[in-house]
């Protein structure tokens, strides 16, 4: 068992369609612990570092547009494999393929318009979460019914 931390962010489209609530509470449902959250309307410098991977892809300009539009709610979430554990929540890249049950596959219909996004791997949950998050916004505490949760 790993305990892992993962960034989690609803982006502009999941705010402005009141899904905020939504995903935090398939987030606490499923056990995982909330450990830091803001709201943030990012700029074009912590779009281009964000999502640096893209950058030359036909889609990179859309994507920089669509992410800076408006502001979106960032997240650090705690948990058992946090970081595969949220992606399987999330679901795939392209809501059409994403399966019934995942937060995409339910609630988005398009990949520009995909509501979340997740941490790929530790590695990169360890960049994203520096990237958005001083340490003094992170918060460490236990959850009283933990015992309940874990093996
Ligand atoms: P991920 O969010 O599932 O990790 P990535 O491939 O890392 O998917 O792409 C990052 C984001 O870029 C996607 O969530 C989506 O918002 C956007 N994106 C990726 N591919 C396309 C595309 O083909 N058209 C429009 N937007 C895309
Ligand atoms: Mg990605």
């Amino acid at each position: 068992m790993s305990r892992e931390q993962t960034f989690l962010m609803v982006k502009p489209d999941g705010l402005q369609r009141g899904l905020v609530g939504e995903v935090i509470r398939r987030m606490e449902n499923k056990g995982m612990k909330l450990v830091a959250m803001k709201m943030i309307h990012i700029d074009k410098d912590l779009a281009a570092h964000h999502y640096g991977e893209h950058k030359g892809k036909p889609f990179y300009d859309g994507l920089i547009k669509y992410i800076t539009s408006a502001p979106a709610v960032a997240m650090i979430w705690e948990g058992d494999d946090a970081v595969a554990m949220t992606r399987t929540m999330i679901g795939a890249t392209d809501p059409r393929k994403a399966e019934s049950g995942t937060i995409r596959g339910d609630l988005a219909m398009f990949t520009g318009k995909n509501i979340v996004h997740g941490s790929d791997s530790p590695e990169s949950a360890k960049r994203e979460i520096d990237l958005f998050f001083d340490d003094s916004e992170i918060y460490t505490y236990s959850l009283a019914h933990e015992n309940w949760l874990y093996d």
